[in-house]
């Protein structure tokens, strides 16, 4: 008997992508809500959990083991699949040239793209005067270019052939940030229609910024 808790902030594409994973894994936690706007991640109680100061943070403990705590969603996504190996689909491709492309595809979103479009980068750029959402849509198309280039190497109904895996899982909760800030998915069109499909499986859905216990009222579906 595991129990999960998982940090998370209803906007954060990287705490979406421990939301969807464990939904698809089939496995319920209890999320701890950091609100992002009020700097909460910021706070010393955040940071005794995450010492980056930033979410997402996955805590497991296994019966009566000591608490496991992952701070980086890549690493928490891995261990998940490896540990709750026999709970849902695996999350990476057994073979391992498509285990490598998964880990690509996964790592232009939540190394390249990111990283440089997170909030606490955007506040800088913004001081600077640059226009927040240009400088994403920018980094986002960018990194979106060299996803559509590749993905059609592998691309099923899926990022990697028919499976939901760690690339499908970066990828949506980025697709919706890319939307946010007017990007047109349209100019990706073997990606877009893999987050159309995407779209539609119930773990995705579930862990849909609209549909957490932190999205205000005015913002739910
Ligand atoms: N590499 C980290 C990145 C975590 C990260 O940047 N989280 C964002 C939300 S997606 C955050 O907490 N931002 C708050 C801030 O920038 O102050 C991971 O993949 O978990």
């Amino acid at each position: 008997m595991s129990t999960v808790t998982l940090y998370t902030y209803f906007r954060s594409s990287c705490s979406a992508r421990l939301r969807i994973a464990l939904h698809l894994k089939g496995i319920p936690f209890t999320p701890v809500f950091v609100n992002l706007l009020k700097d909460e991640q910021s706070s010393p109680s955040h940071k005794a959990i995450n010492p980056s100061g930033l979410v997402p943070a996955l805590i497991i403990q296994h019966g009566t083991q000591d608490p496991i705590t992952i701070t980086q969603s890549l690493a928490a996504l891995e261990y998940i699949d490896e540990v709750f190996k026999s709970t849902g689909p695996a999350l990476l491709p057994s073979d391992p040239e498509m285990r490598a492309q998964a880990r690509t595809l996964a790592s232009i979103i939540a190394c390249d793209v990111q990283p440089v479009t997170n909030l606490r980068i955007l506040k800088r750029v913004g001081v600077l005067g640059a226009d927040r959402a240009e400088w994403s849509r920018e980094l986002i198309e960018q990194g979106l270019e060299a996803y559509e280039v590749l993905v059609k190497n592998s691309a099923g109904r899926f990022s990697v052939g028919d499976t939901v895996c760690v690339a499908d899982i970066c990828l949506i909760p980025a697709a919706w940030g890319a939307e946010r800030v007017g990007v047109d998915l349209g100019a990706f069109p073997v990606t877009e229609g893999i987050v159309r499909r995407l779209e539609g499986v119930e773990a995705v859905a579930l862990g849909h910024w609209r549909n957490q216990d932190d999205t205000p009222v005015e913002l739910r579906v």
